[in-house]
């Protein structure tokens, strides 16, 4: 029998903190209704949001130097759902994960999706991979995949993402995430308009093999691995790409994939009017795409990429309903905390974003009042909406502090002794 958290158990912990939630989620309401607003409204906003979990992210990371796996790791898809559904229950913000393949390819996904259910979960966009070689694979993607200058390497890729359309439909899926690692790190390596045609040469190929209520998602990133171009770089060839394919190709943004500095938020709003955001894979950074916690190193740009979203959301943009996801590498930390903390964290900015006063803010942009419009963005940032989610998590049946019971119920340890190390050692990013 494997070990599980029991509602029990959940309920016990929540119970020594009831008392003091209550009090601070009255004594915000009083105050939030001071500005005219309905903390039930919100509560019941929060309830309502969710963000799918990487299946990929409850793995211990890495970096290109090395990697240090954790006690209790999961060793196949089945351990990672059992994982997630952790992430889940305690968080009741993550009922879906969103698989990635070869990685997480089994015989039976029948089998597969019912073992999800069976740990309340569904199954988000599922994401395809040529950024790397598997064992007997004819083509190699050393020099590219969807735009390798070689014909039959792109066949073989092209193949595969539709394999991946093939693998999510049996799981409930929707929608197919291509982000390729193909470019070039030397100039005269690769021709730019050749591999940008390459590109949507392959891709009409998979999007031409998308069932009817399907959509692409396609991610571009600056660099890394290819460090002097990359095919698909910035949200200008993503939108290219999207454009030329059709309606159901829309622009995925992760968040970690930008020059530092690099207005996001904007680029969320350029997508939105366009009705081509896709959604987003969540992570913070400092540098790169470090792949850090969302919300860890600056929190405020994640609160302002949903001052955009809710903005669209409240005044019905049309085609809009972007995918949310984490995308995230945990080197140091325990992957089920990171995961849980990165999801309170968006459902923070998300709620808080929700408080932006919207008719004040057009008001003072419509007078041209910089110093009132930017008060009303950090009056909304700056409460201290804790007591929300705490109590949007309680009313579905989570832990008030997820990171607290989640240590309190010994999971890793039990999971350290279920799963013995196989004593492999893998270095480098996943
Ligand atoms: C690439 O850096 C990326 O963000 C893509 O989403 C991949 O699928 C994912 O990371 C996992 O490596
Ligand atoms: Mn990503």
């Amino acid at each position: 029998m494997s070990f599980s958290i029991s509602a029990d158990f959940i309920g016990q912990e929540n119970r020594q903190a009831e008392a003091a939630l209550a009090e601070d989620f009255h004594h915000l309401g009083r105050q939030l209704a001071r500005r005219g607003l309905d903390i039930e409204a919100t509560t019941r906003r929060a309830m309502d949001y969710a963000v799918a979990v990487p299946t990929w992210g409850v793995g211990t990371g890495g970096t290109r130097f090395a990697r240090f796996p954790g006690p209790g790791e999961p060793r196949n898809i089945y351990d990672k759902l059992e994982d997630c559904g952790v992430i889940n229950q305690l968080s009741r913000a993550t009922p879906n994960v969103s698989p990635h393949f070869p990685w997480d390819k089994v015989s039976d996904y029948s089998a597969l999706r019912q073992q999800a259910a069976s740990h309340a979960l569904g199954f988000d966009a599922v994401n395809s991979n040529t950024f790397q070689d598997q064992p007997g694979q004819k083509h190699s993607y050393k020099f590219g995949s969807l735009t390798h200058a070689d014909k039959a390497a792109r066949r073989q890729a092209v193949e595969h993402n539709l394999e991946c359309i093939e693998i999510g439909q049996r799981l409930g899926s929707t929608a197919l995430t291509v982000w390729i690692a193909d470019g070039s790190n030397f100039p005269g390596q690769s021709n730019f308009t050749a591999a940008f045609d390459r590109y949507i040469e392959s891709l009409s190929e998979i999007y031409a093999g998308l069932p009817k209520n399907w959509l692409v998602f396609l991610e571009h990133k600056l660099y890394e691995p290819a460090f002097y171009a990359t095919v698909i770089s910035d949200w200008g060839s993503n939108f290219m790409a999207a454009s030329e394919l059709g309606p159901k190709a829309k622009c995925l943004v992760d968040l970690g994939h930008h020059a530092p500095n690099t207005n996001i938020e904007q680029i969320v709003a350029r997508l939105i009017r366009a009705k081509k955001l896709a959604g987003f894979h969540f992570n913070d950074s400092k540098y790169g795409d470090d792949d850090l916690d969302s919300g860890s190193v600056d929190p405020f740009r994640l609160f302002l990429v949903f001052n955009e979203l809710v903005d669209a959301e409240m005044r019905h943009a049309p085609d809009f309903a972007p995918a949310y996801m984490i995308d995230q590498s945990h080197n140091v930390t325990d992957p089920i905390e990171s995961l849980i903390g990165s999801a309170i964290e968006i459902l923070r900015a998300y709620v808080q974003a929700s408080l932006v006063d919207r008719a004040a803010l057009r008001a003072a942009q419509e007078a041209s009042d910089a110093m009132a419009g930017h008060r009303l963005i950090k009056q909304a940032y700056t409460t201290d909406v804790a007591p929300i989610l705490a109590e949007a998590r309680r009313r579905k049946g989570g832990a008030i502090d997820p990171i607290a019971v989640y240590r309190a119920s010994g999971y890793r340890a039990e999971k350290a002794r279920e799963r013995p190390s196989s004593g492999a050692v893998a270095a480098g990013i996943v």
